[in-house]
């Protein structure tokens, strides 16, 4: 017997939401999933860990623990065309992109960032610098928070209004001098809030030396105006840093933004 999934309920945002993105360059969203569709986006996270590792299917990024030296699973992107559930959850998110960006929004990236015991951080950076702006203008990334964020497992931290100076620096991290005169707000989460920002939003995050994963669920988008870039992207980023099963064993990838 098949059993019929009920999908989570679409999240819209609020005027005083869409003005709190518009001061900041983003936005939190306390319980935007209730617990049915919290868990049931929890199972589907589950669902997508334990997929088998295969050439042509999600894209599967490793690291290794900065605790033990164990094998972690780092991210997953290229999630959606292999799972039904991600499938939708994509078109639900479109909807609150859409506000922010003023038009129907196109889904240009999704992936899971795992942040197992052990995982790395993020040094600060707009999303823009990692060569976005060949694509479109602007994106709007909706975060799910899948597991717990806390400041002891390396929550999302952001900062408030610096979107509005544009792009601060090509593909490397933010330097001392771009970010002394930002503040990082750490942005703790619980299962089912989202974070909604733009792609020159300053953001960062510690590694995670604690004994829990914080898995994140990040989809971005960009206007219809400016075209559906899905597919073109993640060609383009094979070339350069394709998912590990992929990888020329005599090649050296190197992570920059
Ligand atoms: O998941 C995080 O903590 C930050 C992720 C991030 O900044 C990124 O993937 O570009």
């Amino acid at each position: 017997m098949k059993v019929e999934v009920k999908m989570p309920a679409t999240p819209v945002l609020t005027v005083a939401q869409i003005e709190a993105y518009r001061r900041d360059g983003f936005v939190v969203l306390r319980n935007a999933f209730d617990d049915e569709d919290t868990r049931t986006i929890i199972r589907w996270a589950d669902e997508v860990e334990a997929l088998p590792e295969e050439l042509g299917k999600q894209w599967v990024f490793h690291e290794v623990s900065e605790l033990d030296g164990r094998d972690l699973i780092n991210r997953i992107e290229y999630i959606a065309p292999f799972h039904s559930g991600f499938a939708s959850l994509t078109e639900i998110l479109g909807t609150a992109a859409g506000q922010l960006l003023e038009e129907e929004a196109v889904l240009f990236k999704e992936k899971i960032n795992f942040k197992m015991p052990g995982g790395g951080g993020f040094e600060p950076h707009q999303d823009s610098q990692a060569g976005w702006e060949d694509y479109a203008s602007n994106f709007i990334t909706v975060m799910i928070c899948i597991d717990e964020a806390t400041l002891e497992n390396g929550c999302l931290e952001l900062a408030p209004g610096q979107n509005k100076r544009g792009l601060l620096r090509g593909m490397e991290p933010l330097t001392e001098a771009d970010t002394k005169d930002m503040t990082f707000v750490p942005v703790p989460t619980q299962p089912g809030d989202m974070v909604l920002f733009d792609a020159y939003t300053p953001h960062q995050s510690a590694p995670n030396p604690t004994a829990t994963q914080r898995r994140v669920y990040y989809a971005t988008y960009n206007k219809a105006s400016e075209g559906d870039h899905i597919d073109q992207y993640y060609a383009d980023k094979r070339k350069n840093f394709p998912p590990d099963i992929e990888r020329d064993p005599n090649r050296v990838y190197v992570y920059k933004v």
